[in-house]
């Protein structure tokens, strides 16, 4: 018996292929509106700073997309799953995969979003994409829209902050202060009702509980430069607050709302947290990102195998 092939559309951030890319992808972020010469400055060299690298999240992604191929195929044999890139402020453009899709014969798919938690300014704006496109060329798609709770995430987070509390050497576990962190969305979110923060909150609070972590609070990070309101409080200002008023000298960030190596964790937190925490005299560690580990893998193979399986 022949298998069905489900097509897969992966869909994550993007980032530029070059140096000289950056104004072209930045222009895409800020929809089409290219960035002052200073604004371009700035954000070049936040990219030429972190190491490993100055576009880790291009190799991060195709290596989690043909993870994700191999463990859909191991682990669903009774389909034969094609994985697709879709990327949102960069090429291959999400748009560009449903293409691929269609061109390849692929006439039912799932699309994916490399991002846990749901907010209609993230996963929502990938989704509508793609939906358009799929429209556009005849293909059935459903999508995923969060999978915060599964229980393999939240294992493999589990194990990243079990980890990451042993660099704290000769430290008690109640002597360091656990951050969940996630990126920043307008204030205006929260008159929608969008379930971004109540999501990633029930992420961090399994996390917490599994690993048996008491001292831990929520903050955000990497909050748009616009002068509309961001969600905070961001976390260069919780790291003041907690050395200010309960004197924390011990902090662990878990990056909870990402799932890769890239700018906002090797930057933001790698270089500004660490900076911050240094001048505050706060010795602070991040768990490792998630990138292709094994559990995470599964996870995604699972909720895409559920929404090839799901009834009506
Ligand atoms: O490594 C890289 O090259 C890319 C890293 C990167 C990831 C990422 C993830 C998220 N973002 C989210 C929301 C916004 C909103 C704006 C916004 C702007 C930027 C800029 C850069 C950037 N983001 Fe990002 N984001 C990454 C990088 N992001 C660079 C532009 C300069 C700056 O503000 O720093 C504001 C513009 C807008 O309104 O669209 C909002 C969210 C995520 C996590 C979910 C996801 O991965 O989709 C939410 C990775």
């Amino acid at each position: 018996m022949t298998k069905k092939t489900i097509g897969v559309l992966v869909m994550s951030y993007g980032t530029p292929e070059s140096l000289d890319q950056v104004e072209a992808y930045y222009t895409h972020i800020r929809r089409g509106s290219p960035p002052s010469a200073e604004q371009l400055k700035e954000l070049t060299d936040r990219y030429e700073a972190i190491v490993g690298g100055f576009f880790p999240l291009r190799e991060n992604t195709n290596q989690q997309v043909s993870a994700l191929e191999e463990t859909l195929n191991r682990e669903h044999p009774e389909y034969e799953f094609r994985c697709y890139q879709g990327l949102k402020h960069a090429s291959p453009f999400i748009e560009d995969g449903v293409e691929a899709m269609a061109k390849d014969g692929i006439t039912e798919a799932v699309g994916v979003v490399l991002a846990p938690h749901y907010s209609v300014m993230s996963v929502g704006g990938y989704i509508k994409r793609a939906k358009e496109k799929a429209e556009e060329t005849g293909l059935s798609i459903r999508f995923v829209r969060s999978y915060q709770t599964h229980p393999s995430l939240i294992q493999a987070l589990t194990e990243r902050v079990e980890k990451a509390l042993g660099l704290f050497e000769g430290v008690p576990a109640k002597g360091i202060r656990v951050l969940f962190s996630a990126h920043s969305l307008p204030e205006k979110i929260l008159e929608m009702n969008d379930p971004y923060p109540e999501q990633l909150l029930e992420t961090a609070k399994a996390v917490a509980e599994r690993a048996g972590v008491e001292a831990w609070q929520f903050a955000w990070q990497s909050a748009g430069r616009t002068a509309t309101p961001w969600l905070g409080p961001d976390i260069l200002d919780v790291l003041e607050t907690l050395k200010r008023e309960e004197a924390v000298e011990n902090v662990l960030v878990c990056p909870v709302g990402f799932v890769s190596d890239h700018l906002e964790v090797l930057y933001d937190l790698d270089i500004e947290a660490k900076r911050k925490a240094a001048e505050l005299g706060i010795h602070l560690e991040r768990t490792e990102s998630l990138n292709t580990d094994p559990l995470y893998m599964h996870t995604l193979s699972d909720v895409v195998a559920a929404e090839v399986e799901r009834k009506g």
